[in-house]
């Protein structure tokens, strides 16, 4: 036999291909698929460390649960990708998070088996107890439903609130938590402390060597199954008391700790959980990178490692230039320090993104200053209003797609009360290949319509350095500085600081033909733009709102009042933000000239890298050029 045929994982297209191994066959199985992951991820970088921790979990549930009729929900979804090749994408996974590829996360048009479209955290409890409340009610009582949730999603308010509401609806659900011990950078709060107790508590030994011998392999559907169940429920009670186990204050049966890796013994204990009726909760403990040493050692890297070499580990970084510009959220990370070190009243928040927003370098030089308040974006919003209302300065730093689990309280916590609250969005713009869920377009028009609100966004590093220098100086209410993915443009970034006008943009370069208007990191491209057309004797003005509310009314006069054609661009929705404004602008003072509005169209956008995707919208430079040569011909 030659290996390909004695591959396991070669045979398998569906869960009902798995199901026909033996379990002895699983850990084989399992290390197929590691190895396959490792060396897919080597070509074609995504999520790692989550779904090798997940692997032995992914081959239980699909063994032993009648997907997809039974309802799998994985939080997040970073953690799926065994799933996703479990289910019939093992040959499309090279096109994992590609233009037209499969997506990096559980998407219901993806597959009957992505039952719920995941990206954002702590949602999987609130999906899961709807659809068993569906099946309830639709008098399908045979249906399972179960969602798998990692130790940081369960930190979230929403996975909260969905426990407190699954223990008195009595569903039949299961939430399996998937404890690692770890989010992206290290898991923080209270939770983590007790996951971490009850993981090191003898309760569940004692408790499984009760149920085992009470279960003696029967299930509910066979002899004596009523009295097992009520066994087994005494078992528990008796074995964790309800007092000291949280989520049985929550009315959900607790199961574990058990060793998420042993994937026998999940096969076990999950066949016999499907005959316990009501809401049950198994506490699985895995290593996150779970079999690939370097993704053991260090986990936060291996989050998304980028490239790296499958022999030694090692990260394959892309060769530095020293004249290359920062990220931005370097940037930001750096100057939030400077400033500090300054002004005592500043202090940095971020909802568990530490060294994703770059306030890590924060956290280590300012420990006392620099909060990671776990995956809480409403929390963290109205925690940095409350440090607002005694005099501080917090600078609230969430990505822009994540900001939207907090719009109410960035309006009635912040705005309404004028408090001094600096955000910072990163992320804002087309993010690329973690696609949808992850774009932050629509910050610019959800930012744009609350009043008080200060809206910018900076065209390089220097006007991030002094917004964020303009805004810490306080008095000005909410102010939001939106700034994108990648890099900037500016290899000597630490330019002296400025205090900027409020609602002041400026002429980047004059021209008669056509102006186009920007906001944001796209301004540099409107400028390579203009400086190519005017090689074909085309003049393009180019203008730098900078701010998008308030608006430089006096700068749109002056534009309008010198020019027939004007395009818009941000890298954002065009409903509802600068193109909107303008068109706005344009009707209130019976402007004539033609508007033409470039950004991210009234469709959601799927994954790609950003530069496809901001051609694919349309407000590239070449599409700049292309657009000004059809209006000047
Ligand atoms: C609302 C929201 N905030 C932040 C994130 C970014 N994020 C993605 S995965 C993750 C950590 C999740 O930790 P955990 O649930 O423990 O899963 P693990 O990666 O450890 O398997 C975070 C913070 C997100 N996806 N959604």
């Amino acid at each position: 036999m030659n290996e390909e045929s004695k591959s396991l994982l070669n045979q398998i297209h569906s869960p009902e291909d798995l199901k026909k191994l033996k379990v002895q066959q699983l850990p084989q199985l399992g290390e197929e698929l590691r190895a396959f992951i490792i060396d897919e991820a080597t070509k074609n970088p995504g999520h790692l460390g989550a779904t090798l921790g997940t692997i032995e979990l992914t081959m239980a549930i699909h063994y032993v649960f009648n997907t997809p009729y039974d309802k799998v929900v994985w939080d997040v979804g970073h953690q799926a990708y065994a799933h996703k090749i479990l289910t019939g994408r093992r040959e499309r996974f090279h096109t994992n998070r590609k233009l037209n590829g499969i997506s990096g996360f559980p998407k219901m048009e993806e597959s009957e088996y992505d039952t719920f479209g995941v990206g954002h955290s702590s949602t999987s409890i609130s999906a899961t107890l709807g659809m068993a409340v569906a099946s309830s009610l639709l008098k399908d009582d045979k249906r399972q439903h179960i969602a798998v949730i990692g130790d940081g999603a369960m930190t979230g308010g929403m996975a909260m609130e969905a426990l407190n509401n699954a223990g008195v609806a009595n569903s039949n659900i299961l939430v399996i938590l998937n404890d690692n011990g770890i989010a992206i950078d290290k898991n923080v709060g209270a939770l983590k402390e007790y996951f971490a107790h009850i993981n090191a508590s003898k309760a569940y030994n004692r408790f499984r060597e009760i149920v085992w011998t009470a279960m003696g392999g029967k299930t509910k559907y066979g002899k004596n199954s009523r009295a097992i169940v009520k066994q087994i429920r005494h078992a528990v009670k008796s074995s964790i008391s309800n007092k000291n186990n949280l989520f049985e204050a929550f009315n959900f049966r607790y199961f574990g700790p058990v060793d998420g890796h042993d994937v026998h013994s999940l096969v076990k204990i999950l066949r016999d959980l499907k005959n316990i009726e009501g809401p049950k909760l198994l506490h699985c403990i895995t290593v996150k990178g779970k079999g690939f040493e370097k993704a053991e050692q260090n986990q936060v890297k291996f989050h998304a490692p980028g490239y790296f070499d499958k022999t030694t580990g090692e990260q394959i970084k892309q060769t530095k230039d020293k004249k290359e510009p920062p990220k931005y959220q370097h940037v930001f990370g750096e100057t939030i320090v400077e400033l500090a070190k300054k002004n005592e009243k500043i202090v940095g928040v971020t909802p568990a993104m530490p060294s994703g927003s770059s306030l890590n370098i924060m956290m280590e030089k300012m420990p006392n200053r620099a909060f990671d308040v776990g995956i809480a974006e409403q929390h963290a919003v109205t925690f940095s209003a409350g440090m607002a209302v005694q005099g501080l300065i917090p600078f609230c730093n969430i990505y822009s797609s994540f900001m939207q689990r907090a719009y109410d309280q960035v309006i009635h916590d912040v705005a309404l009360q004028k408090l001094d609250v600096v955000f910072c969005l990163d992320r804002g713009g087309l993010v690329g290949e973690d696609g949808a869920t992850h774009h932050g377009v629509f910050d610019l028009a959800y930012f744009r319509c609350i009043p008080n609100m200060i809206v910018a966004a900076p065209m390089n590093e220097k006007e991030l350095r002094n917004m964020m220098y303009t805004a810490q100086k306080g008095g000005y209410g909410p102010f939001s500085i939106r700034y994108p993915r990648g890099k900037g443009v500016m290899p000597n970034w630490r330019t002296p600081f400025e205090t900027m006008s409020i609602g002041k943009g400026e002429v980047l370069r004059q021209g008669d033909d056509v102006a186009i208007v920007s906001i944001g990191h796209p301004g540099n491209d409107a400028l390579a733009a203009a400086q190519s057309l005017e090689k074909e004797d085309i003049n393009v003005a180019v203008y730098n709102m900078r701010f998008l509310k308030p608006i430089d009314e006096d700068l749109l006069h002056t534009i309008f009042k010198s020019h027939k054609h004007i395009i818009t661009v941000e890298d954002g929705t065009i409903v509802g933000g600068l193109g909107s404004a303008i068109e706005a602008f344009k009707n209130q003072h019976s402007y004539m000239a033609n508007i033409h509005k470039l950004g991210v169209p009234d469709k959601f956008v799927e994954h790609g890298t950003r530069d496809e995707l901001i051609k694919k919208c349309g407000f590239d430079k070449d599409s700049m050029i292309n657009l000004v040569k059809k209006i000047t011909s």
